[in-house]
């Protein structure tokens, strides 16, 4: 991992995805994302060619990059590589982060979702710096098996983790305070940036609110 990489992965951490349901594509969600002061963002491409993929994060790696932000790429620890961007994103089901090669591993920032308490305790003795826990609300943005975990189970999981904690799923300016409270060191988010109608400040106004004290 660069030094001083995980120290960016506080805050709103926005997820560029390119569902074609929103409103706002890919490119634009990075470009606002870094316009509104994020210093961490993620391309979750499930739509688009390992081609146009590769093109994409190596786009994105230069903008985040002449921001002094992070890219991370969701599943593809191959592509994380190739396009130089900062890190990776590991789901349970995909490529284990213990098969990451070590010279990779080095450099690589390696995220791993979890989606019980279990999953969390088990994460401990896997090579990942930071751990996303989710649903966390009820999410439309993701087909998942899990049900909305809560912030009871979230404060938990923050305590179980070990390692910084990223909450996921559902969470809006409304539910923010909440989950900063919890103890997450972030707030990734997809549909309240992607689908807003002015992105770079819709992620201004969740960074501001993530920033301010709980309960204002
Ligand atoms: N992962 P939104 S929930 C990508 O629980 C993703 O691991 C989740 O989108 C998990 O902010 C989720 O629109 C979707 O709810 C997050």
């Amino acid at each position: 991992m660069r030094p001083g990489a995980q120290a960016k992965l506080a805050g709103i951490y926005p997820l560029a995805d390119d569902d074609p349901r929103w409103r706002n594509d890919p490119r634009t969600v990075v470009q606002a994302a870094l316009a509104g002061g994020a210093t961490a963002l993620q391309l979750r491409l499930k739509h688009t060619s390992d081609r146009e993929t590769l093109e994409l994060c190596r786009w994105a790696a230069e903008q985040a990059h002449e921001a002094g932000a992070l890219l991370i790429v969701n599943d593809r620890f191959d592509l994380a590589d190739l396009s130089g961007a900062d890190g990776v994103h590991l789901g349970q089901e995909d490529l284990p982060p213990e098969r990451i090669p070590s010279d990779l591993r080095r450099r690589l920032l390696v995220g791993l979702s979890t989606h019980t308490l279990e999953q969390v305790r088990e994460s401990r003795d896997r090579p990942a710096d930071y751990i996303a826990f989710g649903p966390v609300f009820e999410t439309t943005s993701k087909e998942s098996e899990y049900s909305a975990r809560g912030v009871d189970a979230l404060a938990q999981a923050v305590r179980m983790a070990q390692r910084p904690l990223v909450a996921i799923g559902g969470i809006t300016e409304a539910n923010l305070s909440q989950v900063r409270a919890a103890g997450a060191c972030a707030a990734a988010v997809i549909s309240a940036i992607t689908n807003a109608a002015d992105p770079a400040e819709a992620t201004r106004r969740l960074s501001a609110k993530f920033a301010s004290p709980p309960g204002e």
